[in-house]
């Protein structure tokens, strides 16, 4: 689904991030939503090096991306903008009540109990780049990455996707979550993460989403050069 800017639905992104972060800002999870859902969407785009606007806390209390905006309702927190974008997508969030609860428990397990710990190594390895104390905790971070990927692991076991054959917005984000630890190395040893990781990726919504942030920035790129 095109990037529309006369779309009813808005959500914000980052104009520029480094290379390392392309691809892999958090405005990723809503396009993705979007683009499975088949709705069309405009973005409103914030300058990196600048101060947010004023107007933008009244969307996102903190300042960061991604928010969101539609007829109805403004939001922020990507998790709780891909629920709202599900809601009347079948794919993302089945109609059974019981399936729609289960998408919405491994959402939250990927926000709450996954991305935390990989969050930790992101400070170490990025924020705190070459500090002592981060050198000292990394052992430590990767031990208990390791140990939350060994049960996810064990409850996917070989299913195509977290609650069995279908894809939810509750493999969405856990993809995205899994992301953000590529290039690392931690997977590797977890056959089926890698597989199912590499599943979800596949997916045309997702390669669509991508190139929509990637686009946007290397539209920046041209600007400045
Ligand atoms: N819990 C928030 C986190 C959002 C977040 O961390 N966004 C980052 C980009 S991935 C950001 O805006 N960073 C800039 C900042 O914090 O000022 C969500 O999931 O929406």
């Amino acid at each position: 689904m095109p990037v529309d800017p006369k779309a009813p639905v808005r959500i914000s992104a980052l104009n520029w991030v480094p290379v390392f972060a392309q691809g892999h800002v958090r405005d990723l999870r809503p396009r993705w939503a979007l683009e499975e859902a088949g709705i069309p969407y405009a973005v409103r785009k914030l300058d990196v090096m600048a101060e947010r606007p004023a107007d933008y806390y009244e969307e996102q209390p903190f300042g960061q991306v991604p928010s969101y905006h539609d007829d109805t309702v403004s939001l922020f927190e990507s998790g709780a903008i891909v629920l709202h974008i599900g809601r009347d997508c079948e794919t993302l969030l089945p109609r059974d009540l019981a399936a729609r609860a289960r998408a919405t428990t491994w959402l939250i397990a990927a926000l709450n109990t996954v991305e935390p710990f990989l969050m930790q190594l992101a400070t170490i390895d990025v924020f705190a780049a070459g500090e002592e104390w981060a050198r000292l905790r990394r052992p430590g971070v990767i031990e208990m990455i390791d140990k939350r990927l060994a049960r996810l692991s064990d409850a996917l076991r070989e299913k195509s996707y977290l609650d069995g054959e279908r894809f939810t917005a509750g493999d969405l984000m856990m993809t995205t979550v899994l992301r953000s630890i590529d290039g690392k190395g931690l997977l590797d040893r977890y056959s089926n993460l890698v597989a199912y990781k590499a599943r979800c990726q596949a997916r045309p919504a997702f390669q669509a989403a991508l190139a929509a942030q990637i686009a946007d920035f290397e539209e920046r790129e041209s600007v400045r050069a």
